[in-house]
């Protein structure tokens, strides 16, 4: 077995260098005990407004209107006339997450943290960087590079877009560019900007408006701080705090056969799951569409159900095979990147059926800690 978690070798022997610093993604290196994952602790939000400006508040925060059971939502409605799209080709990195530390740096100054920390973190993030983590051992089809940065004790990761994805963002097909609207249309349709107002179909969607949620945690021994966007939250006055009171909300394609049911279990569940287990979501409301873009069926999934809807799945993902090889990959992170200079990236890199690997850049293209964040932070 060439590959095992390499970088964990027992102890080399004296001048024996530690070469094979490559980490596997084989699934079965990772079945053992669940690790220790401690609820996520909200400690802050902000919001980005209509066109992409950073606020340290909460005033994108939507609630959520329950729908009909079979709605009959048109998400097509309004694609062509009323429809600002994000700008993709504006890579942002973790600035938002930035400026909103610094916004809070008083916060974050626990008596917990070393002298040699500024913040009480190991790994500062976004959550999706850390769901397409915790779902690579299970991808077949997309890479993906992440950039990492220690400064002042904490490792920094941030997302650099593949040419594999660059191509698939700059060739989307019509159709496709139309379809990735109707994910945010069907937010319109079920949410208020209000606990006493309705949803406004008739509206514009701006994709530039996000509402997002800082939370803490800890997987096993390493301590995480990452921002993640949410839809919306209940607004039912005896909801639990933040963020058990939050709602992921999406649209999938209607299931008509067994084998749609198995793939929908197979592939779409993992990720809904990762990306609503990291920030501790507890729901996700599913609305379920035909080929037109009708609504014919919205459902409530508890995503700590998951794990057992998915138990009668052959062969299916495994959630503790996700959060272990999380942890690993961290480890391996922490045990590689030494070198603490916000102007060095160490680049890890991974392609379905290979190994993650990593290389080293100075002062280069990948270099992402923004001086206004150095600067602050130093001083
Ligand atoms: O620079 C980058 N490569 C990324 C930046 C990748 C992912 C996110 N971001 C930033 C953006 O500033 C965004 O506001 O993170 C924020 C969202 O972060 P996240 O919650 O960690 O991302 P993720 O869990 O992948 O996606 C959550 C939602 C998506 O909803 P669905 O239901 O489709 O999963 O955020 C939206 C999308 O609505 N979203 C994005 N928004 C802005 N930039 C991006 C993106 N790149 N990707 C997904
Ligand atoms: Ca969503």
């Amino acid at each position: 077995r060439p590959d095992h978690r390499q970088h964990q070798a027992r102890p080399a022997p004296d001048r024996t260098p530690l070469t094979c610093q490559t980490l596997s993604t084989r699934r079965h290196l990772y079945e053992r005990d669940f690790p220790v994952y401690k609820q996520p602790v909200e400690i802050g939000s902000f919001s980005l407004d209509s066109e992409r400006r950073f606020f340290n508040d909460s005033r994108q925060m939507r609630y959520y209107v329950e729908p009909d059971r079979s709605p009959s939502f048109d998400l097509r409605d309004g694609y062509k006339d009323r429809f600002v799209k994000r700008d993709e080709a504006v890579k942002e990195k973790l600035d938002h997450l930035l400026r909103w530390i610094l916004a809070n740096r008083s916060k974050l100054q626990s008596g917990s943290a070393s002298p040699r920390c500024a913040l009480d973190a190991d790994f500062v993030t976004w959550r999706g960087h850390l769901t397409k983590v915790l779902t690579t051992p299970y991808e077949t089809r997309e890479g993906w590079l992440l950039a990492v940065t220690r400064f002042r004790g904490t490792l920094y990761i941030s997302e650099v877009e593949t040419e594999a994805a660059r191509r698939e963002r700059e060739n989307r097909t019509e159709r496709h560019q139309e379809m990735m609207y109707w994910g945010y249309k069907f937010e319109q349709y079920t949410c208020a900007d209000s606990i006493h107002s309705s949803p406004d179909p008739g509206g514009v969607v701006n994709t530039n408006e996000a509402f997002c949620t800082v939370v803490q945690t800890r997987l096993a021994d390493h301590k995480l701080l990452f921002s993640g966007e949410v839809d919306c939250q209940d607004k039912d006055p005896k909801a639990p705090a933040p963020p058990s009171c939050y709602i992921e909300l999406k649209t999938t394609a209607e299931i008509c056969t067994p084998k749609q049911r198995s793939n929908f279990h197979r592939f779409k569940l993992l990720k809904w799951w990762a990306q609503s287990f990291l920030p501790g979501v507890p729901r996700i409301v599913a609305g379920f569409r035909d080929h037109e873009g009708v609504v014919v069926g919205v459902e409530t999934i508890h995503t700590s159900k998951i794990s057992h809807l998915i138990k009668n799945e052959y062969n299916c993902w495994k959630p503790t095979v996700c959060m272990n090889f999380c942890c690993d990959f961290l480890s391996y992170v922490k045990h590689v990147v030494k070198e603490d200079n916000p102007s060095v990236v160490y680049l890890f890199s991974w392609e379905p059926q290979r190994d993650v690997t990593y290389s080293i850049h100075r002062d280069s293209q990948y270099s992402f800690l923004p001086h206004w964040f150095v600067v602050e932070m130093t001083g």
